[in-house]
């Protein structure tokens, strides 16, 4: 190799991750001042909602779907510790291996009694501490949150005031006020807003207020919607209405990023309820009018179909304000974030967002970047090894940079 570097790259991309703090922009993570909106633990972590879906596959057949989910959290757990941990196959899925490496890294060993050990060190742990440690052991320096007012479990927890932990940033999510319109204007109106079931100016000035207010109280550092396969850009259905009217504006009046996240089909087996999710591929024509008709405005972007991901970053090249981020969720396997991370390089250099977590329980970090980090690393030495074989005069501080930038936040979202 021309220019070999005088130090072994492979070090050097994990010296860089383990001193630099990641900042992870997407997930549904909660400070323990939102009370039951934090989840971690035993119970949460094995009930998530992509191990519900694998056990679905296999539950006993004396236990049906709907008897699974009217029992409580333990006992779902139980089931689906036995069905997918104890059952008749290791546990070798990404979400399955995922549980072992969270009790690994706390020192339970899994196997014979994982649940029940894993119980009682939850049970002797502080909250407080067991926090800390998550943050600690995951390299995790920063958490994005999925904030929703129209949620009547959070916005109380707004309205009265506390103090944010620092590693929690807040995230104006949209969702619930924009998706299956008129159904969020009564509980927009609740809240005093005058939006009214036609998509009036009235009803767009008055979104806007809400939109404003809100980032205002939480301090929202970007908004975020999720969105289904056929969306369009221009249309005529009240989303792509408000986004075009009321939100993209807004994003651009307070210099904050757009979010959209999309590709989802909500309840597509709906007895799975948030498990019961589904995924169709979007028409990218869509992307590039957006980005061309809203110059103004950044786009964090993460689409859900594998077909859409070689696309995304075509578009990405041919407009600045398209931001590509994550391998979000059916994609979060480390056989395909190898595949979109590599392309990414080659065609987007060091100007995109490989991953986050879209944790749910905070333990969760413990995996999600443990494994990321693991299966994303090679992609990137190989890329180095490249670029000294191309006669490049690669430095430490070179691969220090680079992967501060990428799980720094970006250039969006970097503290
Ligand atoms: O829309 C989203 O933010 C999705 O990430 C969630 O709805 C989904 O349930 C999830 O947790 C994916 O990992
Ligand atoms: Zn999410």
């Amino acid at each position: 190799m021309s220019n070999a570097p005088d130090f072994s790259i492979s070090a050097a991309v994990e010296r860089a991750f383990a001193e630099h703090p990641i900042v992870d922009i997407h997930t549904h993570l909660y400070p323990l001042q939102m009370g039951a909106l934090s989840l971690w633990g035993p119970d949460e972590l094995i009930t998530y909602h992509y191990l519900k879906a694998e056990a679905s596959r296999q539950l006993p057949p004396d236990i049906s779907v709907a008897q699974f989910n009217a029992m409580p959290k333990p006992e779902q757990a139980d089931v689906v510790w036995k069905t997918l941990f104890v059952g008749d196959s290791s546990p070798i899925s990404e979400a399955q291996l995922g549980v072992i490496t969270v009790m690994n890294a706390l020192g339970i060993v899994p196997r014979p009694n994982g649940l029940a050990d894993f119980r009682a060190y939850c049970a002797d742990v502080k909250p407080e501490a067991f926090v800390d440690l998550i943050f600690e052991k995951s390299g995790v320096g920063k958490v994005y949150m999925t904030n929703d007012p129209l949620d009547d479990a959070e916005r109380p927890l707004w309205e009265k005031g506390f103090d944010l932990d620092p590693r929690f940033g807040a995230v104006l999510r949209l969702d619930s006020a924009l998706v299956g319109w008129p159904g969020p204007v009564a509980k927009l109106q609740a809240l005093g807003y005058n939006v009214e079931n036609a998509l009036s100016e009235k009803t767009v000035s008055e979104m806007r207020r809400y939109l404003n207010d809100w980032c205002d109280r939480i301090g929202a550092r970007y908004m975020a919607i999720s969105l289904p396969p056929n969306f369009t850009y221009p249309g005529e259905d009240p989303v792509s209405q408000l986004m075009a009217k009321a939100v993209w504006p807004t994003a651009q009046d307070r210099n904050i990023p757009s979010a959209m996240m999309v590709g989802v089909k909500r309840g597509v087996n709906p007895v799975l309820r948030d498990g019961g999710d589904g995924m169709g591929v979007w028409d990218l024509a869509n992307l590039e009018n957006i980005a061309r008709d809203f110059p103004g405005v950044n786009f964090l972007i993460t689409i859900l179909s594998r077909e859409n991901q070689h696309g995304l970053c075509v578009v990405a090249r041919k407009f600045p304000n398209i931001l590509p981020f994550g391998c979000w969720w059916f994609l979060n396997d480390p056989s395909i974030i190898q595949e979109i991370t590599a392309e990414r390089l080659e065609l987007l250099g060091a100007s995109f967002i490989p991953q986050h977590s879209d944790a749910r329980i905070l333990d969760q970090l413990l995996y999600k970047w443990t494994h990321s980090v693991r299966t994303i690393s090679p992609v990137f030495v190989r890329k180095y090894e490249d670029l000294a074989h191309a006669g490049w005069p690669l430095t430490e501080d070179d691969i220090k940079r680079d992967i501060a930038k990428m799980f720094g936040g970006g250039k969006l979202l970097s503290d």
